[in-house]
């Protein structure tokens, strides 16, 4: 029996396990289905997200709430796509929130336009290929 099966398997199941639960699949993101993921793509899959961090509904996250979310996901070993790769720069304003298009530009600009290869503000699935997994 080989020594290498088990880091096979192993890596097998992360893959498995990443593509049933990651939302930031070319597919998935391309939602018109164009070959080109947009920013109004990515804010559609972000929505849910932003509204989860967002505990109280007041439509603005709160420093407080995203430390919890991001407890919250550490603690059950749950990893979201938006923390992998580059960190997105979280835009709190002076008071300690962030409304939604601010979380959207600091995803957008961390995590998909440094991979906008010909600038067109849209990803290719060659482009996206290159995000970090
Ligand atoms: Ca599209
Ligand atoms: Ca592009």
């Amino acid at each position: 029996m080989s020594k290498f099966l088990p880091a096979v398997a192993v890596f097998a199941a992360l893959f498995l396990v990443a593509a049933k639960d990651d939302p930031f699949t070319f597919a998935a993101l391309d939602s018109d289905a164009s070959g080109e993921v947009s920013r109004a793509e990515v804010e559609r899959v972000i929505r849910p997200m932003f509204e989860e961090i967002d505990s109280d509904r007041s439509g603005l996250v709160t420093k407080g709430e995203f430390r919890s979310f991001a407890m919250k996901k550490m603690m059950s070993g749950d990893r979201p796509a938006m923390m992998r790769g580059k960190r997105p720069k979280m835009n709190f304003d002076r008071n300690g929130n962030m409304g939604f298009q601010g979380f959207a530009d600091g995803l957008w600009n961390a995590q998909f336009a440094p991979h906008d290869a010909d600038g067109n503000g849209r990803l290719d699935s060659a482009e996206f290929a290159k995000r970090p997994k």
